[in-house]
């Protein structure tokens, strides 16, 4: 058997553009069936919660349940590359949508108010057991995430074009940009629907800690152009932005830019000397 390691699954800059695009990245079925197995027995007793700030390796020992979960390859790969090494733990919880419960959780980011342009916190979603859709998986809004709100002000919306209604098969993984827009659905199915959530914050600058080897790839610039169906016309230029901000801070390259937007509305001419 050949072993992999942390960077034979690092994200591609196109993936890593992805995300900074869409908020969110999904691994379906990464977690093999023994783990999901053991995850359905220790998450219903719930997780105790560990103090803001712990490092990984203080809040889960090794060879403990949560552990093992993060340091599967392709997990830990995409942990690196969005947050980098050793980043703490932020708290963690395991979310359950009970069987026939009749309601729904609105709409709403995890954090009152967190506008950094240059940084952010991510949280990985994990789902043990597949989420078919009646069993009220997270729904989410991809490329939401730099979108100005506090926390729970977007509840008011109920449904919005392109919104995604998370169904995946079991031992699935999502990471989100700590902005994103999301909420439990309802469970309308007999099963309790299981999730465990743990938001990592970074402990390095967030720059380069993928495998860089497409940076120039042209799909990079097409990936942070995405356009989604429910932005506004103006706002929605707006997004591409303020990804193209996130991008400068991620790669270092004070140039970067789609169609001239941040390089226009940087100009600052300097006086000629003398
Ligand atoms: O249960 C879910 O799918 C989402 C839970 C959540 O977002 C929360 O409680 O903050
Ligand atoms: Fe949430």
């Amino acid at each position: 058997m050949t072993r992999t390691t942390i960077t034979d699954h690092l994200l591609t800059s196109v993936q890593m553009a992805r995300f900074v695009a869409h908020g969110s990245l999904r691994l379906d079925a990464v977690v093999p069936a023994e783990l999901n197995a053991e995850a359905l027995d220790v998450l219903p007793a719930g997780i105790p919660p560990v103090p803001y700030g712990t490092p990984v390796g203080q809040a889960y020992p090794e060879g403990s349940f949560v552990r093992r979960l993060i340091e599967l390859p392709s997990v830990a790969g995409a942990l690196r590359s969005l947050v980098g090494p050793d980043p703490n733990i932020d708290h963690h919880a395991v979310h359950v949508r009970e069987p026939r419960e009749g309601q729904a959780q609105p709409l709403h980011a995890d954090a009152i108010i967190d506008v950094r342009p240059d940084a952010f916190d991510v949280q990985l979603m994990y789902y043990p057991a597949e989420v078919t859709l009646e069993m009220g998986g997270t729904l989410s809004v991809p490329g939401s995430h730099l979108r100005r709100t506090n926390e729970s002000d977007t509840g008011r919306y109920q449904n919005l074009r392109g919104q995604s209604r998370l169904v995946c098969p079991a031992g699935t993984v999502v990471f989100l940009h700590h902005g994103l827009w999301h909420g439990g659905r309802r469970n309308d199915s007999d099963t309790p629907r299981y999730m465990f959530k743990i938001r990592f914050n970074p402990t390095v600058p967030q720059r380069l800690l993928w495998d860089t080897s497409d940076l120039t790839d042209p799909r990079v610039a097409a990936e942070l152009d995405a356009h989604f169906p429910w932005y506004e016309q103006a706002t929605g230029r707006l997004e591409r932005y303020n990804r193209v901000l996130l991008w400068r801070a991620l790669t270092g390259d004070a140039d970067f830019d789609l169609e001239h937007w941040v390089t226009r509305v940087s100009n600052r001419p300097l006086e000629a000397a003398g």
